[in-house]
């Protein structure tokens, strides 16, 4: 271990939790199954002779609720995910063994916070506003931040706070704000890792579109390889105007996965 490195971890690091709570009944794309978390054995359930017990319990989850990261493998464009790869060749036995959450490595990389609401002057942008490309710059500029190759951009819009309202998070009528198409491809030009955002598609949503086109997904997972984080909490970044981080991100190593519930750390 390092000296400096040594010396952080016992005087230890400080840290922002990007990543929201799972529970049952939250916020989620209508296109993922649901989380579900039960309690099959209780305390007192099966009682030891030394008078102790464990309680235990399960949970059943798509991949893609809560804060969460999609894998490569998690969209295709007309027949082929990045790479070129076959979509249908590239499952087997109901495993994306190319592509999948598994070959997702740990990220400990450069995190930019861009606030483009509070850039924008809001504190929430409305649905469906696109971020647009001059949006994106104008916020860099305004932060006094460049973006580097390998990068991992969070991209706050302020409709994160809205998660404890239920569907009116999903927006499913009111839409969603995000980048689309044109901001996806100039942040996939910088180089970037990955890019995520405090909304549940990431991307945004037109009033009334659903979660039925999502460019941006193309341009990042198929097109450029890039992986996208939804359903981030970056609140607490914005307001303590943090900029610039190190971005700590592990995927569970389920193979064949499409995508993985995370708990991503701003480190400050
Ligand atoms: C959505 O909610 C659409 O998220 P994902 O990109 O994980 O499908």
């Amino acid at each position: 271990m390092s000296d400096a490195l040594l010396e952080a971890v016992t005087n230890g690091i400080s840290f922002v939790d990007l990543g929201r709570q799972l529970n049952v009944g939250m916020p989620q794309s209508p296109n993922h199954p649901q989380f579900w978390h039960t309690l099959p054995r209780r305390h007192g359930d099966m009682v030891r002779a030394d008078g102790g017990s464990a309680a235990n319990d399960m949970i059943t989850t798509g991949t893609h609720v809560g804060t969460h990261i999609d894998a490569l493998a998690h969209v295709s464009q007309d027949g082929k995910l990045f790479g070129g790869a076959d979509a249908g060749q590239s499952c087997l036995g109901g495993k994306y063994v190319e592509h999948g959450v598994h070959t997702i490595e740990p990220m400990v990389r450069r995190g930019i916070l861009l606030d483009a609401a509070g850039y924008l002057g809001t504190d929430v942008l409305e649905g469906g506003y696109e971020i647009t490309v001059a949006d994106l710059q104008g916020c860099l500029a305004a932060q006094q931040v460049e973006l580097r190759a390998g990068d991992v951009v969070l991209i706050r819009s302020g409709w994160g706070q809205r998660f404890a309202e239920g569907a009116a998070y999903v927006g499913k009528d009111s839409g969603v704000p995000g980048i689309s198409e044109d901001g996806a491809a100039w942040l996939a030009a910088q180089g970037i890792h990955a890019a995520g955002a405090d909304s549940i598609a990431f991307e945004r949503l037109a009033p009334g579109g659903g979660h039925a086109a999502l460019p941006a997904h193309r341009v990042f997972l198929v097109e450029n390889g890039i992986y996208i984080i939804e359903a981030l909490d970056l609140e607490e970044l914005a307001q303590r105007r943090i900029h610039e981080f190190t971005f700590v991100l592990v995927p569970l190593n389920i193979f064949g996965a499409t995508g993985s519930p995370v708990r991503p750390l701003a480190l400050v």
